[in-house]
């Protein structure tokens, strides 16, 4: 194992011997593997955002193949999915990229900001995957459960040698500007790494401070927040002074230049890497194949 590797995996102090392998696995996998930076393609938009709204604009993309092939082509760090997804590339594409599976889901049908529970540890060894991944909603009525319910399987998949990833997107109870502001993201992180989670998936926070109890310490202490960068490194020095491994996601289609100028930011931050799905699969598969390849040509310079 590279250095760099080693540097970032002997933060984990406690895991087991497999659990280690599969974070080495994820770390060495794909174009950006060995440089201590990843990217991620997750595809459970269809849960929550719906089929239509989610790959109509590139119809190839309603088939899971389409996905797998994608993420293994553009050289993507590993997948991540939700069971059945998973389960209909699993022959065809076994072995050929590190699958995480995603064990909840919300869905725009309904307006509570909750999670179903959709697999487990077991099905994550049944189709072979190095790790889970979870979503929590710090700030919602429901984030209490949400949170018991990551750690109860986070618990289990320690055990059996997985490792884990966490969504946590603070919803509810904030403002919508909230949801993405510096403080609270900035909290949402350090509870995720509370979690015991290896890895913390974020939104990438703006420079806006949602009124509330931290606000004040923004203010009185001057944390540094003015650019990307600032907040970047903030969002890493919340995750355990940067011990954790953390990517920011990709958010709502936007445009080439948009999207290159956060992975700039995220980069020179310090932050891990990239966890992108619309911005992929909203384009046309040969130009997203480029707009990743930039990308890892950016984390990779
Ligand atoms: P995107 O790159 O498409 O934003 O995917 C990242 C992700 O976390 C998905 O896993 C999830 O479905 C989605 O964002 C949730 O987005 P939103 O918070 O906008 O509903």
């Amino acid at each position: 194992m590279n250095i760099a590797i080693n540097e970032i995996i002997k933060n984990y102090e406690s895991d087991n011997e497999k659990t280690l392998n599969n974070l080495a696995k994820l770390l060495n996998f794909g174009k950006l593997g060995g440089t201590g930076r990843l990217i991620i393609y997750p595809v459970d938009q269809g849960f929550e955002h719906g089929p239509d709204r989610s790959f109509s604009i590139n119809p190839e993309a309603y088939d899971p193949h389409y996905h797998i092939s994608f993420a293994i082509d553009a050289g993507m760090s590993a997948f991540a999915a939700p069971l059945g997804m998973i389960e209909s590339g699993f022959s065809t594409f076994a072995e050929k990229i590190p699958f995480i599976l995603k064990c909840n889901s919300s869905n725009s049908l309904t307006s509570i900001k909750d999670q179903a529970i959709t697999g487990n540890v077991k099905d994550a060894l049944r189709l072979n995957c190095i790790g889970v991944g979870f979503t929590i909603y710090p700030g919602s009525e429901f984030n209490f459960k949400l949170i018991e319910e990551a750690c109860t399987l986070f618990r289990k998949a320690k055990e059996a040698g997985l490792i884990t990833v966490l969504w946590s997107y603070a919803r509810g109870n904030m403002s919508k500007k909230g949801e993405t502001a510096i403080n609270i993201i900035s909290y949402a992180a350090h509870m995720a790494c509370l979690c015991g989670a290896h890895v913390i998936k974020v939104k990438l926070p703006t420079s806006y401070i949602e009124e509330d109890a931290t606000k004040d310490a923004f203010v009185k202490n001057n944390i540094k927040i003015d650019t990307a960068v600032d907040r970047v490194k903030l969002i890493k020095k919340s995750c355990f002074n940067g011990k954790r491994i953390v990517v920011f996601s990709g958010g709502e289609a936007k445009n080439d230049n948009e999207l290159f100028d956060e992975v700039k930011a995220i980069k020179e931050g310090g932050g891990n890497g990239s966890i992108v799905g619309r911005n992929c699969f909203q384009r046309p598969r040969d130009k997203a194949l480029k707009l990743i390849n930039s990308i890892i040509n950016i984390y990779k310079d």
